[in-house]
């Protein structure tokens, strides 16, 4: 009937992405029963889902340019009243917190980590490098020195610079080169791989530094500003609409990417791995919502959390639904306005601005997945790593548009941040439709407590505005 089908146009994108890991599963085995065929699969099999990784691996630039440009300009709007300065101190305040119990989560868990690996000496592959440096060269990364070479940089280690078998072409190190402690060793056959800060030649941390100040900046300009915040605004429309094609796309990608897997994997450990890694990024998910927020909630506004949480329900269901925070939004409206008695000039600051800069459930989960794909490849992650995982991961939160999967799409950031390698992503985004509905639920509870908070927090305002306009704000929707 017609709902049948509303149901088919709404999901039909989850119910390809669950069919395509099911038939990729299915196929995989069967090659691997018929073992003469797994020759083929290096070639055949393998190249559906290296397209999609490549796909992914496209739009990091314009996606990480136009979204935090876009995204920081648009607060800046916002931040010029006293109410969205504090809606922006909350966003961030509780990303990170978010993030922050992702990586305490995912090194107490170790999803990622072999057994084996436990009792391996490490101290002879730990790196020669201390904290100290790894602190500042995390602190030069961000200042890339040329923006088109961040972009496709090519740099040296510094290792190479101090490696006493080759002469050092001159003292000081010529301009150009960045110098870089990456830990990317020579021989990557090494038992513990350390994870460089670039990979295959993009500097994300750089970038992002320079997108938060040109956004800022330009969010000054008034007038002259606006040009430039409308062109990033179309470049990130049309970022997101190359983002859609990619998503189409994703399920035959999934579908070899799982087959190729299937195939190679020789320890089925690494399903353990799976479930572990999905365990320990709801457990961090269920601790974010049900404990950090409420408690955030109840020492600002001394109301029981609990309550504001059950008045919140129809949106979180929705959200859980869905897997789109924007979407949720109508709902979210009228939950806090209705239930939650939150003033519409609230909401209308909040809720929307909320709905995608705002999103502690996928900034825990970028933090949780990057670790554990570091922790599948052996890596040794040091302070530097671990504070560029903080950064990176609240980044791609901040950078993701409140849709379905986009959390996934912009894991790739952290990832090439951190030159973690990107074929990892299969497992990761074999489960990203499940995980994606409970991110999203976090997101919209996120953007929710925050509009009580600062709700509590402007009463002053509220009062000055009663005074003076007592015109009722319509809503958006
Ligand atoms: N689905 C996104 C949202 O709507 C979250 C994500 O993909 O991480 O909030």
């Amino acid at each position: 009937g017609p709902d049948v089908r509303r149901f088919l146009r709404r999901n039909w994108l989850l119910l390809s992405t669950v069919l395509s890991v099911v038939l990729g599963i299915g196929l995989g085995l069967l090659v691997r029963q018929y073992g003469s065929l797994s020759q083929l699969h290096k070639y055949y099999f393998g190249f559906p889902g290296e397209i999609l990784m490549r796909m992914l691996k496209m739009v990091i630039l314009p996606l990480v340019i136009s979204s935090m440009i876009t995204g920081v300009a648009a607060l800046d709007s916002e931040v010029s009243g006293r109410i969205g300065l504090r809606a922006v101190v909350y966003y961030f305040s509780t990303t990170i917190i978010a993030v922050i119990l992702g990586i305490v989560l995912v090194m107490a868990i170790k999803p990622g980590v072999s057994h084996e690996a436990d009792n391996l000496d490490r101290t002879g592959s730990t790196p020669d490098v201390t904290t100290v440096d790894a602190m500042l060269d995390l602190l030069r990364n961000m200042f890339a020195e040329n923006l088109v070479q961040a972009c496709f940089q090519q740099f040296k280690t510094k290792r190479e610079e101090i490696e006493p078998s080759k002469p050092a072409a001159n003292t000081e190190v010529p301009p150009s080169v960045t110098v870089m402690t990456t830990l990317v060793p020579e021989n990557i056959t090494k038992d513990y791989k350390i994870v460089g800060l670039y990979s295959d030649g993009v500097n994300v941390l750089g970038l992002i530094v320079f997108c938060l100040v040109f956004g800022l900046v330009i969010g000054q300009m008034g007038e002259r500003g606006r040009i430039l915040i409308e062109f990033f605004d179309a470049l990130n429309e049309a970022t997101m609409k190359i983002v859609h094609i990619i998503m189409c796309y994703m399920p035959i990608g999934i579908l070899f990417l799982i087959a190729a897997k299937i195939i190679e994997v020789e320890d089925w450990d690494i399903f353990r791995k799976l479930g572990l890694y999905m365990v320990t990024v709801l457990s961090g998910l269920a601790i974010h919502s049900i404990i950090f927020l409420p408690l955030i909630y109840f020492v600002f506004v001394r109301k029981n959390p609990f309550t504001f949480f059950l008045g919140m329900a129809q949106a979180l269901l929705t959200a859980l639904m869905i897997s789109s925070s924007s979407a949720t939004l109508p709902v979210t409206f009228r939950c806090a306005e209705e239930n939650n008695m939150i003033d519409k000039r609230i909401t209308r600051f909040v809720l929307p601005v909320g709905a995608t800069i705002n999103m502690d459930g996928t900034a825990l989960y970028e933090a949780v997945a990057a670790i554990f794909i570091a922790q599948l490849n052996n890596y040794v992650l040091d302070v530097g790593q671990i504070i560029t995982i903080s950064i990176t991961a609240t980044a791609a939160s901040i950078g993701a548009a409140g849709v379905p999967n986009a959390g996934m799409v912009t894991m790739v950031i952290v990832l090439t941040a951190l030159g973690l390698p990107a074929s990892d992503v299969t497992l990761i985004i074999a489960v990203d439709w499940l995980l994606d509905r409970f991110r999203t639920m976090v997101n919209v509870l996120g953007d929710a407590f925050g509009a009580g908070i600062v709700q509590k927090l402007s009463k002053k305002e509220l009062e000055r505005m009663d005074l003076t306009s007592d015109v009722d704000v319509v809503n958006p929707f």
